[in-house]
């Protein structure tokens, strides 16, 4: 008896389903996704590991992750290993914005797609990525700069200033201090006396404070730190030098993580601007659309809010990370 080819066909479609395995596990090779991630710095960074792995469990993409303890070094070689095992797409949260036009270059030549996720790079020829998914920075600094000049609306006297920055040279580091600069320099008492980078750790945002209360004492009137993690070290510090978060000292920090939310509830923390990490599933969606030949937008923006101490009680149970 002849087979015809229709009936073959059918025939092998059915078969995955007859040994109980799904259907993409049958021919269809898995997608390999490499994703080079800086490291564990802070509760944000936790969260957003922890939704790209989910998601590409999800999705059925076969991660390759690689954590890089902060170090651009270790990102590269990450890259580069990535590249060699003929991953199908690499995804890149780049710790610095400097510096990766060589390896970016390799990727390219390899035709291995680059996402860049979370933060960027400053490279002059974007065609060595396909598109940036995350946060507006700026916007993050100039909303925190807004809700500061509306607290000091109305008062008189100087508004000092400290600031913890983020990493040095990082994407969100920059802009978070160019975003609130912009916003504050139309209230010229408002002057920020003291800015160092805690490196978005907990530990350094303690220590730096610790510094800056020596230095400046009971001068300090706001503590703009770029990440929670940093602003609840630097509660610690404060309360320590016997001064009390939020009462003496107003405090504004970038995340919204639940870390914050529990500082705000117990009126330590007076607002934290929201930074979603939550992006593996936009993450795996665009693996997907890129492996199927679709064209991705250039930039792909997170929306978000603010949080005030107010707000706290009411919205933490539904925080996600
Ligand atoms: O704000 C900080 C983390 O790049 C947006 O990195 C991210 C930042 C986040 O360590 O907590």
């Amino acid at each position: 008896m002849k087979t015809s080819r229709r009936t073959l066909v059918a025939a092998i479609a059915a078969a995955p389903l007859a040994f109980g395995l799904s259907l993409p596990a049958f021919g269809q090779k898995k997608i390999v996704l490499g994703f080079s991630q800086i490291g564990a710095e802070s509760e944000w960074r936790t969260a957003n590991s922890e939704s790209i792995k989910s998601a590409a469990a999800e999705s059925g993409i076969d991660l390759k992750f690689s954590d890089a303890q902060q170090k651009q070094e270790n990102q590269i070689k990450a890259i580069r290993s990535f590249i060699a095992q003929k991953v199908d797409v690499i995804g890149l949260s780049p710790v610095v914005e400097s510096g990766w036009d060589t390896v970016l270059k390799e990727a390219k030549a390899a035709k291995i797609p680059v996402i860049l996720t979370d933060r960027s790079v400053d490279s002059k020829d974007t065609s060595l990525y396909v598109t940036f998914m995350g946060s507006d920075f700026a916007e993050e600094g100039r909303k925190a700069g807004r809700w500061l000049l509306e607290k000091v609306k109305g008062t008189s006297g100087d508004v000092n200033v400290v600031e913890l920055q983020g990493t040095v040279g990082s994407g969100p580091a920059i802009d978070r201090k160019k975003g609130f600069e912009e916003i504050i320099k139309s209230e010229p008492r408002i002057k920020i006396i003291r800015s160092q980078t805690g490196d978005f750790t907990r530990a350094k945002g303690k220590e730096v404070m610790e510094a800056f209360l020596k230095a400046e004492g009971k001068k300090i009137n706001v503590l703009y730190a770029h990440n929670d993690d940093m602003a609840i070290g630097a509660i610690q510090a404060i309360e320590e030098a016997g001064l009390r978060p939020s009462k003496d000292i107003t405090i504004i920090s970038v995340d919204a993580v639940k870390g914050a939310f529990e500082a705000m509830i117990a009126g330590k923390l007076d607002v934290s601007v929201e930074c979603s990490p939550l992006l593996g599933p936009q993450l795996m969606a665009a693996t997907k659309d890129l492996i199927a030949g679709k064209t991705l937008p250039r930039r792909i923006v997170t929306e978000e809010g603010i949080f005030p101490m107010e707000v706290a009680a009411k919205e933490f149970p539904k925080r996600k990370y």
